[in-house]
This record gives C-alpha cells, structure tokens and sequence, in this order.
C-alpha cells in the first residue's frame, strides 16, 4: 500500500439519519484494511457554516464542502467520486484495467452518485413535498435501479466489472442500503440483488457493518413503517 495513504484522515459529516456521501468511501477504507481515522463534522452554523468551511474556503484549495481526504503528507484531496478512484488507484485496485474499463467504472459512479443524490433530492431536502417525494418513493427511484440494473448487466458480475470489486460498486451498494425501505432488489432487479449479496458476504465489510451505528436513511419514515 502506498505509504503516504497510511492513517488516512476522512473528512464528513456527522449526519442523523444518513452515512451520506461518505460512506463509500469508509467502505473501501474499511474493504482495503487501510488504517484510518474518520473525522466527522457536525452540520450546524457554528461547527459548518462560520468556522470549518470558512477555513477551508480560506485555505488553498478553497472548496467549501465535504468530504475530503487528508493523506500523511499533509494533502488534502476532495468531492467523493474522484476520491474513491484516486484510493484505489493508490491501493493498485486499478492495476491491470484497461482505460475503457476505468471509463465504464467512472460512468457507472457517476450515474450511482445521480442516484444517490436523486434520493435526496426527493426525500430530506427543505424543498421536497409530499407529492413529489411519493413519486420518486414508487416511480423514481426505480428509473435509476432499472439504469444501474442495465449496466450492472454489461459484465458477468456480481459486480459492475465483473469479479473483481471496485469503486462503483461501494456507491451502487451504499445506495440501494439506503433505498433498502422502498426497494426489494430481490424482488425487481437481479443484478443489483447480486451486488448487495457479494458485498455483504466480503469479511471486512461485513464486519464493519456489524459494528457501524445504525442509521435508517433518508427513507426512515417507511422503513419504521413494517
Ligand atoms: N460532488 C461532491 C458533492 C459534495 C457536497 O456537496 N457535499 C455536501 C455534503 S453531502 C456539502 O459539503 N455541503 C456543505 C455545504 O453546502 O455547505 C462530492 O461528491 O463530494
């Protein structure tokens, strides 16, 4: 492993009801056994808003939002897709991949953020209404599944490229927990019921979310429901 990656600092929020952007991230820490200390941040003015995100703005690389990454040398590396590639680039996960499979993994995550994101959007935003958050709960969510589902089709998986775990699979799998109240992947989409089941059965991974708090989602309402 790449020295400089040794005790890795995380950088998220602490958020209530979800592990947010972040959380693939600390899969793949976790996935990879890289030593790491994840800092997490409460989201209010005093602790967000005034103090650290001004000291981010302020610093030189002036981006004002979480996460972001701090590797032993002092550098500090942001926005989560770009990330989870440049870790596993750095862990050699990409070794061997030809560049069009590092561009099928770069569209798959940047269509599993969209969806992520589309989730919020829907669900805990301060714009959301009920209307639009029963649509995206019974319509909605499903486009982005029978998307994922499509190129989750592509490689004779379980996961996006095949056998061999790799970044997307941590944001398509860390959604679809999340969506998990609304969404039956057994029921409606095979592949993507293959992923969750192979990353579940990884060790580390699967021990670590043994051990993680447990969070509902955004979608706690529905899953408190049963
Ligand atoms: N595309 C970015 C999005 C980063 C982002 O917007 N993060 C939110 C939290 S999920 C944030 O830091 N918001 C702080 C703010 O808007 O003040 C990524 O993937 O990391």
């Amino acid at each position: 492993m790449a020295a400089e990656l040794d005790n890795v600092k995380l950088y998220y929020f602490n958020y209530n009801l979800t592990d947010g952007v972040g959380e693939p991230i600390k899969l793949l820490l976790e996935d990879s056994q890289v030593r790491h200390q994840y800092i997490q941040i409460e989201r209010t003015p005093d602790t967000w808003d005034n103090s650290f995100r001004e000291e981010l703005i302020a610093s030189d690389k002036p981006y004002d939002c979480l996460p972001f990454i701090e590797t032993q040398d002092g550098e500090r590396y942001f926005c989560s897709g770009p990330i989870l590639r440049f870790l596993s680039k750095k862990l050699g996960l990409l070794d061997g991949l030809s560049d069009k499979d590092v561009q099928f993994l770069d569209s798959v995550e940047n269509l599993a953020f969209d969806f992520y994101i589309s989730l919020a959007e829907h669900t805990v935003r301060p714009i959301v209404t009920e209307e639009n958050r029963k649509k995206y709960i019974t319509l909605g969510c499903r486009r982005h599944a029978a998307r994922m589902e499509r190129l989750y089709s592509i490689h004779d998986g379980p996961y996006a490229l095949g056998s061999k775990v790799s970044y997307p699979d941590y944001v398509v799998y860390h959604t679809l927990y999340e969506l998990r109240p609304i969404l039956d992947v057994n029921k409606e989409f095979p592949n993507l019921a293959k992923l969750v089941d192979a990353i579940e059965k990884r060790p580390n991974i699967k021990e670590y979310i043994a051990s993680r708090p447990q969070k509902n989602g955004p979608l706690e309402k529905e899953l408190l429901k049963d």
